[in-house]
């Protein structure tokens, strides 16, 4: 049915203004609406009741139906919906498409969620969409950039670059990930602009009032992702572009790394110390050194005799081996460089005016694969293949923003042309402009599947640099090249903050910072919070001071030690979490407001008024300090219910504070809640833990590929909605996709007399996991329990450092346990 909507009069300020158009045409769709006006077309369809796609072409069909951040079954799906006169509604929301083809979307309650401000402005190819603004939408999300966690009255710009030594206010940097959450008054809006080109998001820097996302060429497309929880926002857009895979569990371990250690002989050393000093650590990393000229898919024989060997040895020491494989091949014909000879006969090069386009990056001159065509991403995953087979464990994709050297620009120039051979996407030829986003992605996407290729069963462990939306689904990302300031350890945490809200759960900074040398007390404090971070990575850059754990002296090395080992204990935690974000896509470090929507008393984000605090897991809270170079009292907000110090079991006191405060966080009774004071000596790291936790813990073991030896700890915190659970299998393998794994689920009540009751269920899956004790601690009870009976029968009961315990054996059956 098609519809004819009148010219309106508009009434602006002073000013009044008549609509340009004459007549707008409204046809409803199987799957929403589709409106012409003049020489546009714009088409909003229902993906699902929560999630709206909204195009606008000139008129007719748009030229292509593609994307390379969407899956495909997420963009062919449709939901039902209902015509309305001005648009249509789905089972959650209702769209209107006003005149000049403006669009506006609320709830079913007639909460404006996004409004156009004005209508689509277009210049030539470009074009800038408007939405209205108020000052209680908040902007998290757009990857890595830096700068503080909320980008409300900020603009960014997308366009990936190699940017040494960023600082806060650097942009553009590594990444271009747009996709960003509108948190407003507890209410959440996703919008994922998907665009390769150079596109720009202003958040009310412009004017306060509106913020706006436009680029210089290419579809105007993007997604509307309703929740109104934050937390489904984030699930709906992992349902677009898919979840953060479950990593190996040696990702989860320390890792070390320096640019570079070479030669061999450090390397062991460098293990050999780690093993002898009794550092938990999982990985080593290769940069670029241990190649020969610096040429990708190369070993130097004299500084890495027998690379084989090496790796051999690591792995027997339960070390790990990630090496870097930049994209740059050298162009270097003739020479017997295989990724060189192959490429060019395989014509696998982007090319410049009709030849291989050649850069100058380490190799020397270098040419670069077409990552955007299948065939060439299946010759670069063959290039893994030595690697593979000498036992290297995973791969690390640097310089694909893609960095080029002795360009003012820093990449390569934008008539360099890729061909695009991609399923949706019509097949031609593309330059640079659209591309260059697209590109470390696209490289990622070649090693993941190379991998797959060539080790079908084992989950393969990419790291990337640059990336673009949907690139969780192919690597892990760190933030580039940070400096050893207290600045950049503060920056941390709104950066991965935002890149795990961006569809990046494994994510990690540099340890200790990459450019310049860090104090002993910056090493020892990253050292402290990076064992709460997804990654843990000790990189450093050439000519910088060593980095490793124990290079300040036995006292600062026992703190970094102490925290190192517990991410150790906290494994089991971790893990779980990590294989729950590959389901649901929830980051591993969250902002408290994703958990804690509602918790301000103002509606504002809780994260805006406690800016080194974050939750890892959905349980643990993080609370550095705000100020990490003083050692000084700061105050801790934490959200509303009841909560317990992490190292001591200690129950918080939240009881209303006498004065009034800036940031008033209540309960669901509406009692206000104080913040705690913390006063952390330069050894100690606040950490916190929401009552109702119930967290899987693990002997201190020197790798994950150590069987821990003793019982499987649940450390129960009593509270409300009391749950928790653990999800194990071989760490390494699909064999959990045919039902090896172990999953159990626990829950735990308090009677009204203090005795708790802590339930086990039936574990899930064929996989064995390494207890055959579970132990069970219970922490915080106001009086401590005296006795333990497990399924009626007495058991015996412990005191300890956190309140009390009791051991049982481990049971393919139900437990419960109650202690009083
Ligand atoms: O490969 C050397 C470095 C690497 O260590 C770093 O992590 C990357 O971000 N790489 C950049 C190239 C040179 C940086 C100066």
């Amino acid at each position: 049915m098609t519809f004819r909507i009148a010219p309106t009069l508009a009434v602006c300020g002073f000013f009044l203004t008549v609509s340009a158009f004459a007549q707008q045409a409204l046809d409803h769709t199987a799957t929403g609406v589709q409106a012409s006006s003049g020489a546009r077309t714009l088409r909003v369809d229902a993906l699902r009741p929560d999630v709206l796609r909204v195009r606008l072409f000139p008129l007719g069909q748009p030229k292509e139906d593609a994307s390379w951040a969407v899956l495909e079954a997420a963009r062919t799906a449709h939901a039902a919906v209902t015509s309305t006169g001005d648009g249509f509604t789905t089972s959650a929301l209702r769209v209107i498409v006003g005149p000049d083809l403006r669009l506006k979307v609320t709830d079913l309650a007639g909460n404006v969620l996004q409004e156009d401000a004005a209508p689509v402005s277009f210049d030539g190819a470009g074009f800038k969409v408007s939405k209205q603004k108020s000052p209680e939408d908040h902007f998290f999300g757009l990857g890595d950039k830096p700068g503080p966690l909320d980008r409300a009255g900020q603009s960014f710009v997308m366009w990936n670059t190699d940017n040494f030594g960023w600082q806060e206010s650097t942009d553009p940097i590594y990444k271009s990930i747009p996709f960003f959450l509108d948190m407003h008054s507890g209410r959440a809006l996703g919008v994922l602009f998907d665009n390769t080109f150079r596109s720009y998001f202003d958040f009310g820097h412009e004017r306060t009032d509106r913020y706006a996302f436009s680029a210089p060429d290419g579809p105007l497309d993007y997604y509307l992702l309703y929740g109104p929880e934050p937390k489904q926002v984030i699930e709906t857009y992992a349902w677009l572009t898919g979840p953060t895979p479950l990593p190996p569990m040696w990702a989860l371990g320390y890792q070390q790394s320096r640019y570079s250690y070479t030669p061999r002989a450090r390397v062991e050393e460098v293990a050999a110390k780690l093993r002898a000093d009794h550092i938990p650590a999982d990985v080593i990393w290769l940069d670029i050194d241990y190649q020969y000229r610096n040429r990708p898919f190369t070993v130097d024989p004299e500084t890495f005799p027998d690379f084989p060997g090496l790796i051999h040895k690591l792995t027997a020491e339960n070390f790990q081996t990630v090496v870097i494989t930049d994209l740059h091949i050298a162009e270097q014909p003739g020479q017997g460089y295989a990724p060189y000879d192959s490429g060019k006969a395989g014509d696998h090069f982007v090319k410049r005016g009709g030849k291989d386009y050649v850069g100058p990056v380490w190799p020397g001159p270098s040419v670069f694969p077409d990552f955007t065509r299948k065939a060439t991403r299946d010759w670069w995953g063959t290039l893994y293949k030595q690697f593979v087979a000498d036992g290297v464990a995973g791969f690390w994709n640097d310089m694909n923003e893609p960095a080029v050297f002795s360009y003012p620009t820093k990449t390569m120039p934008d008539d360099v042309e890729h061909r695009i051979e991609e399923p949706g996407f019509q097949s031609r030829t593309a330059l640079h402009t659209e591309i260059h986003n697209l590109y470390g992605m696209e490289n990622t996407r070649a090693t993941w599947d190379g991998q797959l290729a060539l080790r079908p069963n084992l989950r393969p462990f990419v790291m990337t640099r640059a990336s673009y939306a949907g690139g969780q689904r192919y690597a892990a990302t760190w933030t580039g090249d940070n400096s050893s300031t207290w600045n950049h350890l503060r920056q941390t945490t709104p950066q991965l903050l935002n890149l795990g809200l961006s569809g990046f759960s494994l994510a990690g900074a540099d340890v200790g910072g990459f450019a310049g040398s860090p104090s002993p007390a910056l090493l020892t404090r990253w050292l402290m919070l990076a064992a709460f971070q997804p990654i843990d990575r000790d990189h450093a850059a050439k000519g910088t001071r060593d980095h490793e754990p124990w290079v300040d002296g036995p006292e600062e090395e026992a703190i970094r030690r102490r925290y190192i080992e517990e991410r150790y204990r906290l494994m089991p935690y971790l893990y779980t979490t990590a294989e729950e974000t590959s389901r649901d896509g929830l980051p591993i470090v969250r902002p408290l407001f994703l958990e804690f929507p509602h918790a301000a008393a103002d509606g504002r984000p809780l994260d805006l008024d406690a800016s080194g605090e974050f939750l890892f897991g959905s349980s643990i809270l993080v609370a550095a300090s705000p100020s990490p170079e003083e050692v000084a009292p700061y105050e801790v907000h934490l959200p509303p219910g009841v909560w317990y110090d992490y190292w001591t079991g200690a129950k918080l006191d939240r009881r209303a504070p006498v004065e009034a405060r800036d940031l008033e966080i209540r309960d669901a009774k509406a009692t206000a809640l104080k913040p705690v004071m913390a006063n952390p000596g330069p050894a100690d790291l606040p950490v916190y833990v929401r009552g109702g936790a119930i967290l899987p813990m693990a002997p201190v073991v020197q790798s994950t590929g150590e069987r821990p030896s003793g019982a499987l700890t649940l450390r129960v915190f009593p509270g409300e909605d009391c749950q928790g659970s653990i999800y194990q299998d071989d760490g390494k393998s699909y064999d959990f996709r045919k039902g090896a794994y172990f999953r159990q689920r626990f829950t735990c009540a308090q009677s009204a007399d203090g005795a708790v009751t802590v339930s086990l269920s039936t574990p899930e899956g064929s996989y064995s996991p390494w207890w055959h004790q579970v132990r069970i601690e219970v922490v915080g009870l106001d009086r401590p329990a005296t006795t333990a009976t497990s399924n009626g029968k007495n058991i015996l009961i412990e005191t300890t450092t956190l309140g009390q315990a009791t051991t049982i054996a481990s049971s393919s059956k139900a437990q419960s346990i109650t202690l009083r």
